[in-house]
Formats: structure tokens, C-alpha cells, sequence
């Protein structure tokens, strides 16, 4: 079948078309803390340290456009102004101070003003604030295994729960658990990272946090979930075979709700710590 010109430009249309309502559509439903199918920003946020680095990747970007388009447009307009054509007679000047120091000057001041932004939110990553309750984060081939410390030292393992032999499984795929990190909403929560046998990193979009888990050194991050929901992260390191079927999935829960996992999960991890296959207490929403 032959197409004339208009047909073919009328299907390129009807495709860009489809694919910007797709991508309208993507955005349009993503959920917080998952990601979503042709999203092209950063996930939603869902602590006070991802606010904080969405807003200073707004700000690179509207540092970075208009730089772009500033050089876009000098040589434009050289190309226009000085061509052989437009201007036969070149002029001889090989220095102009005042340009060479502004040159020089304002590329400066550009990146003192990222370097504030940018060192208050790396103070902001590393200072850990006074910790409301401390989590233990091991990562093993190939699944998490997670300790309370704070709440009466139970510990138990965090194994995928829907991978691709399992398409009817309701929860996000390759990203849902069988037992969820629950933590507290609003609560200043310290993870505690390490690696039992190679290094693996611990890491979830939503929260700003991406951290090393080496073994024989024990990392640290945190952060403060500020709303209730299921929030996904993966391990971010290759890790071997199993690489990217070992999710995180970051529970977070009222005060009241979290007290009472507590208590349960202590019955439940008590006979049988960092098992392997234990069911979960329920599906994630
Ligand atoms: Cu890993």
C-alpha cells in the first residue's frame, strides 16, 4: 500500500498525538511512592528531603534553559550578523576587557548560586536529625532483611512478592514484598544500612534516599515520611543475578496502627527470625 505525503504526515500526527495523551495520561496517574508508566519527572515527594532536591532539580533546570538558549541566540546571531555576505570587512579587535571579565564573572556567580542550594541540601541528606526510631537494613542476595532495634529487637526478611510468573498479583510488580518495612508518618526514621555479602544499595524515590549497602560498614540515611501509603524502592547497586528482584517496600502507617504491627510483628518474628517465605499481614494497597 502506497501513502501519498498528507497521509503519511496525518499518521505521524495521530502518533504524536497518541503518544502525548499517553504520556499526559502516565503523568496524569501516578501514584505516590511507585513509579508510573512514561513518566519523565521525578516521582512525587514524600519527605521534606525529596521536596527539597524537586525543587533544587527545577531550579538547574531553569539555570540550565536559559544558559542554553542565551548561547542558542549569540550564535544565531552570529551566523546572521558576521557571515562573509553580511559583513565583508571583518573587524581586527582580539580583546575586549570588559567582555573577558564578564565572561569570566558571571560563570562564576552561576555556580556559587547552584554550590548554596546545593551544599544546604547535602547538609541536609547527611545531618541526621534526632531519630524517632532506628531501622537495620541488611541487603543479601537477593531479598532485604530488616531488624528493630528500638522495638524489641525483632528481625525478619522482605522477599518479592509478584514477579513476572505471577501477572495476576494486584500489588506493583517486581517492586511489592511479602513483609513491608512498616514504619510511623512524621517520624524522624534512621536507616541503618549494610551488606552481608556484596554490596547492594538501599534506595526509595519517593523519600530522596539512595545509600550503599556495604558490607562490613555500616551506612546511615533517613528520612521523614510525611504521608501515609506504600512507598517502592529497588536495589540500586548489581548486586548479581537477582539483581532487580530484590524491591523495597516502605510501609508507613499512623502512630496507632504502627504500635499495634509492632506488637504483632514481635509474636510473629519471635520464633522465626529473618525467615524466608513468611507471609505478609496483608496486601499492599
Ligand atoms: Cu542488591
Amino acid at each position: 500500500m502506497k501513502m501519498s505525503k498528507s497521509q503519511i504526515g496525518r499518521h505521524l500526527l495521530g502518533l504524536a498525538v497518541v503518544g502525548g495523551a499517553l504520556a499526559m495520561s502516565g503523568a496524569a496517574f501516578a501514584e505516590l511512592g511507585q513509579p508510573a508508566p512514561w513518566e519523565y519527572t521525578l516521582q512525587q515527594s514524600g519527605s521534606p528531603v525529596m521536596e527539597d532536591i524537586r525543587s533544587f532539580h527545577t531550579l538547574l533546570l531553569v539555570i540550565i534553559t536559559v544558559i542554553t538558549l542565551f548561547v542558542l541566540g549569540l550564535l544565531v546571531a552570529v551566523m546572521v550578523k558576521f557571515n562573509a555576505r553580511a559583513n565583508p570587512v571583518p573587524s581586527r579587535t582580539t580583546h575586549n576587557t570588559l567582555v573577558e571579565v564578564a565572561w569570566t564573572l558571571i560563570p562564576v556567580l552561576i555556580l556559587v548560586a547552584i554550590a548554596v542550594p546545593s551544599f544546604r541540601l547535602l547538609f541536609l541528606e547527611l545531618d541526621i536529625p534526632k531519630a524517632d526510631l532506628t531501622i537495620k537494613a541488611t541487603g543479601k542476595q537477593w531479598y532485604w532483611s530488616y531488624a528493630y532495634p528500638d522495638n524489641g529487637k525483632f528481625e525478619f526478611d522482605s522477599l518479592l512478592a509478584c514477579d513476572e510468573t505471577r501477572l495476576k498479583c494486584q500489588q506493583p510488580r517486581l517492586l511489592s514484598v511479602d513483609n513491608e518495612v512498616v514504619v510511623p508518618v512524621n517520624k524522624v526514621i534512621r536507616i541503618q544500612v549494610i551488606g552481608a555479602d556484596v554490596i547492594h544499595s538501599f534506595a526509595v524515590p519517593a523519600f530522596g534516599i539512595k545509600i550503599d549497602a556495604i558490607p562490613g560498614r555500616l551506612n546511615e540515611t533517613w528520612f521523614k515520611a510525611t504521608k501515609t501509603g506504600v512507598y517502592y524502592g529497588q536495589c540500586s547497586e548489581l548486586c548479581g543475578k537477582d539483581h532487580a528482584y530484590m524491591p523495597i517496600a516502605v510501609k508507613v502507617v499512623e502512630d496507632q496502627e504502627f504500635a499495634s504491627w509492632v506488637e504483632s510483628a514481635k509474636k510473629k518474628y519471635a520464633s522465626a527470625p529473618a525467615s524466608t517465605f513468611a507471609s505478609a499481614a496483608g496486601p499492599a494497597q
